[in-house]
């Protein structure tokens, strides 16, 4: 019987049209990507069991039609965004896989019925989708997906506890490289940003989950460090990282970025000058996973990124450390 790697085509919810990795066994094609550490999707068909589901199969390997009405289209959205994050990490950093040993994680998308909600699980080591409100919205948008798979990344590397100032640092590294990854993919249907969740429409009026310009302006979060933060929900208490990363690459004030308008104040009324998103994101990639460990605090967040700078670009006379010490003060991390 043949059994090999092919390329399929899939009609997905939010990127358009993608291209898969798929295989063929026997006379049908499967959403398996023997290439990316043999990621497989699977269909929970609304069951919130914990197997894994049923493999997504297809006789022509096109997949999805686009709208959420068909079973497939939330998967094509699920195994693009694993398979672009495996790409990101890979390409950028040399990374294979969430634990870097070339095995992938598996994606199940239609878990539960009108489920608003995506979660990584260390248990099943894999990626869990809802459909969202009226099964009309799978959680499955790209920066979504890399959120997710990050969290896998974070629980591998520094193992930040999700809880207290650790928490809000592993839910920040989440939409960094969530953000990161949208810009990576460079996808038309869905421009990078510094917006999370600014596809799957979860308050119903068309706004994101978060803001890493400002990220009050989801009317929660956090936009500055306070001593309050280690009480806050760790989807909040993000906002101080999540706001550091924006200014390191892009700088404070006003600025359009791929059609998006955004505005990052400081908390000491200074102007900080961005780095790039490249350099934003190696620091903070290398301070995740050789510097930070899983009760890194605030404070000792600005100490590791530092510390990556130093090593990636210079010591304390670099432009790139001197960046990431204003950005952490801009925050109020001094
Ligand atoms: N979607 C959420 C997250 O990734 C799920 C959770 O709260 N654990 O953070
Ligand atoms: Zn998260
Ligand atoms: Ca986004």
């Amino acid at each position: 019987e043949y059994q090999g790697i092919e390329t399929g085509s899939g009609k997905s919810l939010y990127s358009g049209t993608v291209t898969l990795g798929t295989t063929l066994s026997g006379s049908t094609y499967q959403l398996y990507d023997p290439s990316r550490g043999g990621h497989k999707t699977y269909n929970k068909a609304r069951s919130t069991s914990s197997s894994a589901g049923t493999l997504f199969t297809d006789a022509d390997d096109t997949w999805g039609t686009g709208a959420a009405s068909n079973d497939q289209t939330a998967a094509v959205d699920a195994a693009y965004g694993a398979q672009t994050t495996w790409d990101y990490y890979k390409n950028t950093f040399g990374r294979s896989g969430i634990k870097n040993d070339g095995k992938a994680a598996y994606s199940r998308v239609h878990y539960g019925n009108a489920y608003v909600n995506a979660f990584w699980s260390d248990s099943c080591f894999c990626m869990t989708y809802g459909d969202g409100e009226g099964n009309a919205k799978p959680l499955t948008s790209l920066d979504v997906a890399a959120h997710e798979m990050t969290h896998g990344v974070t629980s591998n590397t520094a193992g930040l506890n999700y809880s207290g100032e650790s928490g809000g640092l592993n839910e920040a590294t989440s939409d960094i490289f969530g953000a990161a990854v949208e810009f990576y993919a460079a996808n038309s249907s869905d421009p990078g940003d510094y917006l999370i969740g600014e596809k799957i429409d979860i308050n119903g009026d068309g706004t994101p989950l978060r803001y890493m310009d400002k990220p009050s302006r989801d009317g929660s979060s956090a936009d500055y460090w306070s001593s309050s933060l280690g009480g806050m929900d760790v989807h909040y208490s993000s906002g101080p990282a999540n706001h550091f990363f924006y200014l390191l690459a892009e700088g404070s004030g006003a600025k359009t970025i791929n059609g998006v308008s955004y505005n990052s104040p400081t908390a000491n009324g200074s102007t900080v000058t961005g780095i790039g998103r490249a350099k934003a994101a190696a620091i903070w990639y290398k301070a995740l996973t050789e510097y930070m460990t899983s009760t890194t605090n605030y404070k000792g967040a600005r100490t590791a990124t530092l510390s990556a700078a130093s090593a990636l670009y210079g010591g304390s006379g670099s432009t790139e450390y001197k960046a990431v010490a204003a950005a952490w003060s801009a925050v109020n991390v001094s």
